[in-house]
């Protein structure tokens, strides 16, 4: 087949329910149990909302936020007897971040100042490297001498800001938080700054141990020497920094919300007899450009970000850098378990950039003109779905790993009630097929089943795999023409675990795609592949 001239397979993009013009009214916006909402719920469109209460109200416990402004945030010194007390860490940051920080080298030492414990422990090369090699002594000391001012100030703000304490989303427990962007910017202020208490140490039994780190330190290691390392270190700067100069020079005036959604009623995947749903296939787009309006896949960590703070520059760390207000979910967010999902509506995009990994650079700001809902968010909404790591093609196709698999994607697809018609297309692709080693053309077919079971359309984006859209899309049609279930592609798919990956020792080896057409006997389907060719 002459896959070369692909560009998408079918339906055409415009059939797709898209947000907002597919979606119910929203309800009013209002505190409940199970909502947290971080202001006055009263959104006036350029105008920040107000913080809600009016005074900040500390709250040090183990179910929220341990803040760097609580008054109990304490920090053991020497007084002038050589005795121990303890002082207020708040009042060491004010007073540290208010010197004056004309150089890399400043900001280090002002870090560490409140960090001491770490100062044989972090290293900083990066940040360096940063402000000495990668960027020119102008912009440096315009980095210097202008933004970080601001960016301190905004930091300092944090007592006016935020003045309500933030929950944990804990394990097993659904539950919205609603804050502004500007009570986002003033918290990662505080994470770029370093001054999240408790977030840094690293041993299994902290009190952290099953969150992300949210603190910045990790972005600002490096190597002395000219390395990948301090490449991709340099790009993510250039991301924050452009975050951090759009947000001083304009505040932000939205809203984002963060659920998470811990699902119990999974469904019985070998009886379900729902079938596929419409599916676009494309092989250029990608899930956050082509995406709009749907509900937009990212390929996760179980802890939210994985490596963005860190090495990583993949899928999801890209999107974070992009959109940087997805990284503050890492300050609330506990591990993700295997029946949950997290949403995120509303992030703004702040930067355009170019290639994948390695050769990732920033490309410069970008304006995001997507509209706002009622609550202030922009209409864009992420699904974060952390898949299983493989590194053999049989361990996926294990009953146990495969209905893993559906169900956490199902906790993401599913619309809690909401009728299909009202519901956004998945816009998605190869997920859990990078770094996490898995087949695509397996789990092109679990996402499809997913997307059946949840009544929902998919848009496939395959990353440049022409061959990939040609044969998910192939598959999709033949199986809607006929009427395979879900339940039936369950039980194919048990069929083809034991009637070929676990006979294995015979020569010959048959692709899923192959058994498939092969058991439903369409013959000319099956001459269309090539037979003996390996999986994926
Ligand atoms: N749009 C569509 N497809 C994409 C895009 C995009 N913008 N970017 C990448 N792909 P990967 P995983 C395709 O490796 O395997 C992170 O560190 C491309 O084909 O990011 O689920 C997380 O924090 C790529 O190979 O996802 C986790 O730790 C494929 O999607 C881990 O990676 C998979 O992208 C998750 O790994």
């Amino acid at each position: 087949k002459d896959v070369t001239r692909i560009e998408w397979r079918g339906v055409d993009p415009s059939e797709l329910n898209r947000a907002p013009a597919c979606c119910r009214p929203l309800p009013q916006l209002q505190p409940s149990h199970e909502h947290t909402v971080l202001f006055r719920p009263h959104v006036r469109s350029g105008t920040p909302p107000r913080p809600y209460p009016d005074a900040y109200r500390d709250t040090w416990d183990a179910n929220h936020v341990r803040m760097p402004c609580s008054e109990e945030n304490l920090y053991p010194v020497d007084d002038k007897n050589g005795q121990k007390k303890v002082q207020s860490r708040w009042e060491l940051i004010e007073s540290t971040l208010q010197n004056p920080i004309k150089n890399s080298w400043d900001l280090e030492e002002a870090i560490l100042t409140y960090n001491a414990r770490y100062c044989s422990k972090w290293n900083f090369a990066g940040l360096h490297h940063f402000f000495t090699e990668e960027i020119d002594r102008k912009e440096s000391r315009h980095f210097f001498d202008q933004l970080l001012p601001k960016m301190v100030q905004m930091a300092l703000m944090l007592p006016k800001v935020c003045t309500q304490a933030i929950p944990l989303l804990r394990r097993q427990e659904s539950h919205t938080i609603t804050l502004t962007q500007l009570q986002i910017a003033c918290l990662l202020a505080n994470a770029f700054f370093c001054t999240f208490p408790r977030r840094n140490a690293q041993q299994k039994k902290s009190e952290y141990s099953r969150f992300p780190d949210i603190n910045f330190n990790r972005l600002f290691e490096g190597s002395t020497k000219k390395s990948s390392t301090n490449v991709r270190k340099a790009e993510k700067m250039r991301c924050i920094i452009n975050y951090f100069r759009r947000v001083a020079l304009k505040a932000p005036s939205g809203t984002v919300s963060f659920t998470r959604r811990a699902v119990t009623a999974l469904p019985s995947w070998d009886k379900s007899n729902k079938t596929l749903t419409k599916f676009h296939g494309n092989v250029y787009g990608t899930i956050e450009d082509q995406g709009e309006g749907m509900l937009q896949l990212d390929f996760a960590n179980m802890y939210i970000g994985g490596g963005v703070l860190g090495h990583g520059l993949v899928q999801e760390e890209i999107r974070f850098m992009i959109c940087p207000e997805l990284i503050v979910s890492r300050l609330f967010t506990e591990v993700l378990d295997a029946n949950e999902c997290l949403l995120m509506k509303g992030a703004e995009r702040f930067s355009d950039y170019t290639g994948y990994a390695s050769t990732f650079r920033w490309n410069g700001d970008y304006k995001d003109v997507i509209p706002r809902d009622a609550w202030g968010r922009k209409e864009t909404e992420i699904l974060a779905i952390d898949a299983l790591v493989f590194r053999r093609l049989e361990d996926q196709f294990k009953p146990q790993s495969l209905k893993r698999e559906l169900n956490k994607a199902f906790c993401g697809f599913y619309g809690d009630g909401t009728p299909a018609v009202n519901l956004p297309a998945v816009a998605t692709g190869n997920w859990g097929c990078g770094a996490f080693g898995g087949d695509a053309r397996l789990k092109g077919l679990l996402q499809m089943m997913v997307a059946a079971e949840c009544q929902r359309d998919l848009a496939y984006f395959t990353f440049g795999d022409q061959r990939l859209c040609y044969e998910l899309h192939k598959m999709n049609e033949f199986l809607v023409s006929q009427g395979v279930s879900v339940g039936d592609l369950w039980l194919v798919l048990q069929r083809y675990r034991e009637e070929v990956l676990q006979r294995k020792a015979k020569k010959s080896f048959t692709n899923l795609y192959t058994y498939i057409y092969q058991v439903y006997n369409d013959f000319e389907s099956s001459t269309d592949e090539e037979e003996e060719e390996g999986a994926g």
